[in-house]
Parts: structure tokens; sequence; C-alpha cells
């Protein structure tokens, strides 16, 4: 059973699901199957609910520590607790039993996690009936547009749940985007200062500041000892810089340390630098700081759309190579003329040549990258005005629920 919600919520004196500004009241829950993203979108989506819209989120989330790397002042031992103005809840997997009124105005299921039956019983019996939608994954294919906001009705109870999800083009919900955030990357751009004290702060010397400076964020199989051998050998200085626990073992081997931050080496051109994993924010603006950015899964790839500068993406691995269709589908919208990120990010990802052994290939396909990272800046730059013509995902989402509501 879970805890008895109600009584906790009263003593804590917490609303159950009203708000003093709009009234409206929304439920995500959230499984966390591995890594950052999933918590990391539905935390981003949480507090843009709460701070554009007013609506008052409870956050349902089933792994408070991988929560807690991107918002440090998380209470991994609280069962209820409000942060950024977000009710959150450990959710336990425990069914229990919910009353309608606990019930919020919106129920989100994030990538079709089974939300609790008793909550679901509950939803059910509440008058009027929330809306329900299940928010799934970002892709570029195109079949994306046929699915979003289909109806899919439950099989026992008087319950629809509706597809929703997020994409490059009108026909899809867009992208999570905060209404401020391009006002603030603008600034943090323009301001020289502010880039030498942010990475100042990282650890990042004055020396290596006037090098090509990049973020790296990819997966552990990325093929990053080619990589790092095509940097080091390059014409430029160049520091690249690694969260904790990104790739361990190829960074350890460059280092010839364990990767804790703060270590760092140099070989050649190339020096690598860990630097601590950033909360959630600050992440952002390791993005508009750095002359590129590698970027893995979904909420980091998004946000390296947002930050205007060149990216290259490592996709999340799926069965039967699935993931390459999708990586392929991405490119094909974003730089379909754009020979140099295109075989880049397809040798990234091991779906073409060169093979991680092929040093010289390495070689060859860095220096057609490096080479075009003005025009991909350009690109960057006209792709976010493209994406951001279609409206945020957060605004878009809750038009959509209104024109469900009762
Ligand atoms: O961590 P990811 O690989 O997450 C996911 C999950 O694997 C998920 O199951 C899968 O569905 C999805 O990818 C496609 O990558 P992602 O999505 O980029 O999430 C990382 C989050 O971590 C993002 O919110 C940015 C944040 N982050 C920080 O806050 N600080 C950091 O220092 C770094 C490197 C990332």
């Amino acid at each position: 059973m879970l805890a008895p919600s109600s009584a906790i919520i009263d003593a804590m004196n917490l609303p159950h699901n009203a708000d003093a500004t709009t009234g409206l009241s929304l439920a995500i829950f959230c499984k966390v199957v591995d890594n950052y993203g999933d918590i990391g979108i539905c935390w981003r989506f949480a507090r843009q609910l709460r701070h554009e819209h007013g609506v008052a989120v409870t956050l349902w989330v089933d792994d408070l520590r991988s929560f807690q790397r991107l918002c440090p002042q998380l209470d991994t031992a609280a069962a209820l607790q409000q942060v950024d103005g977000v009710t959150v809840r450990h959710w336990r997997g425990q069914d229990g039993q919910f009353a309608p009124h606990e019930v919020a105005d919106i129920v989100i299921e994030f990538f079709a996690c089974d939300i609790p039956e008793g909550y679901v019983a509950a939803m059910a019996q509440r008058s009027p009936r929330p809306v329900w939608l299940n928010l799934e994954g970002l892709t570029a294919e195109e079949w994306v547009e046929g699915c979003h906001t289909l109806p899919s009705p439950h099989p026992r109870l008087p319950l629809t749940k509706y597809f929703f999800f997020p994409g490059f083009t009108a026909r899809t919900g867009g992208l999570l985007r905060e209404a401020d955030l391009a006002p603030r990357r603008r600034q943090f751009q323009a301001d020289p200062a502010a880039r030498q004290a942010f990475l100042a702060q990282l650890g990042v010397q004055p020396a290596e500041m006037t090098g090509l400076t990049v973020s790296l964020f990819c997966y552990p199989h990325a093929p990053l000892d080619a990589l790092f051998a095509a940097w080091e050998a390059g014409a430029r200085p160049l520091t690249c810089l690694v969260p904790e626990g990104v790739a361990p073992e190829a960074v350890a081997r460059f280092l010839g340390a364990a990767p804790t931050p703060g270590t760092a080496a140099t070989r050649g051109q190339l020096t690598v630098r860990v630097i601590a994993f950033v909360a959630q924010p600050e992440y952002d603006k390791l993005l508009w700081a750095c002359d590129l950015n590698f970027v893995r899964g979904e909420d980091s790839f998004v946000r390296a759309q947002w930050a205007g500068r060149p990216f290259v993406w490592h996709i999340y691995p799926q069965d039967e190579k699935l993931h390459h269709k999708k990586l392929r589908a991405f490119l094909q919208r974003y730089a379909p003329d754009i020979d140099s990120l295109c075989r880049f990010s397809l040798a990234w990802n091991g779906a073409a040549a060169p093979a991680p052994d092929d040093a010289a290939g390495w070689g060859a396909c860095w220096q057609a990258l490096l080479a075009n990272l003005p025009g991909l800046g350009e690109r960057a730059a006209a792709w976010e005005r493209q994406v951001t013509e279609i409206g945020d995902m957060t605004g878009n989402l809750l038009r959509f629920a209104s024109t469900l509501r009762q």
C-alpha cells in the first residue's frame, strides 16, 4: 500500500490538486529506465508547468538517486517533498487506494510507464474525468505525425488515453523549451566574462579557454579512443570537458588515472579535463560555453539544439539497430546537405565507416567536421528558428489538454 497520501499532504499543508494561479493540477508518473533522460525530461517539464503556467504539479518518480544528480537539493529519503515549487513523490511501485479527489486534472504517464491501478481506478471515478496523456519519446521519423494525439480507449473503464509525441514538425507536439531560455542564452553568449567565469569555476585554465572547447556526453560504446587520437594529432589545441561518469573507461585510458573531477591530462593538442556532473540548469551553460557539444539520449540532444552551437548526437542504442533509422531520420531533417556532419554522426554511432580502429579515417572525418564548424553554427541558428515556430511542447500539450477537458 502507498502511504496514506491525503494525511501526509494535509500534514504538510500542500495542495491536493488545486493551484492558486490557474486552478489546474497535473500529475506526471516517471519510471527511470536508466541513466538521466527519463527524470531529466520530466523534471524540466514539471518546472516549466509550474513556473510558466502556474500549474500545481505532482511528479511521481521511482528513482530519487538519479534525480538527485540533476537536482542536488533533492532529499533521496523523502517520500514527499516540495522542490522548486513542484511536489515530488517517491513512487515505490506499490499500488494502493486513491480517492477521486487525489487525482489531478491532467495525468501524464511518461514513456508508457504503467501508472498505479488504484490511481487509474480513481481516475475513472472522478468527475470530471481527468485528461490522460501518454508522453512518448522523441523521434524525427515521419510516422509520428500520424500517431500524435491518437486516442486509446481503456479496455474496461470509461477512460481514454491520448498519445502525445514531441517532435520537430507542426504536426507533432514540439520540443521542451522554456520561454526565457533563448534570451538567457543570448545574454550569456554575448558576455565573454560570463563564459570565462563559468568555465573557470569548472576548473578550466585560461589558456584552455582560447582554444577549441568541446563538451562530451556520450554512451560508453562511443569510439572515443579513435576520436581522442584524432584530436591529439589535430592542428589546433582542443580542450574536452567530460562530466564525471561519462565513458569512464575510455577517459581513464587517456588520463592514465581515475576520471574524478579536477583530473586532467594533455597529450599533443588535446587536453581532457574531467568536471563535476553539473546540476541541470548549469548543463545548459556548459553547452552555451563550448564551441562544439557531444550530446546523447533525448534531453541533452534537445538542449544542444537550443544552445545555438554545433553538436554531434550519440543516440540511445536500441535492438535491431532501430536507433540508426532514427538517427538517419533526424539527419535527414537537420543536415540533409551537410556531408561532414552526416558522415561524422553516422560513424560516431557505428552506422558507417570509419571503424573505431581506423585512425586515418577518424583523422579525416574530424578534419572535415572541424573545417565546417562555422557552417554548422549557421545551421544551428537556422534550425533553432525553424523549430521555435512550432511552439514549445509544454504549451502545445496544455492547449491539446484543454480541448479534451470536459
Ligand atoms: O542520460 P541519458 O542517456 O538518458 C536517457 C535514458 O537512457 C532513457 O532511458 C532514454 O529513454 C533516453 O536517454 C533516450 O541522456 P539524456 O536524455 O540526454 O539525459 C541526460 C540528462 O542529464 C539531461 O537532462 C541533462 C542532464 N545532465 C546534467 O544535468 N548534468 C550533466 O553534467 C550532464 C552531463 C547531463
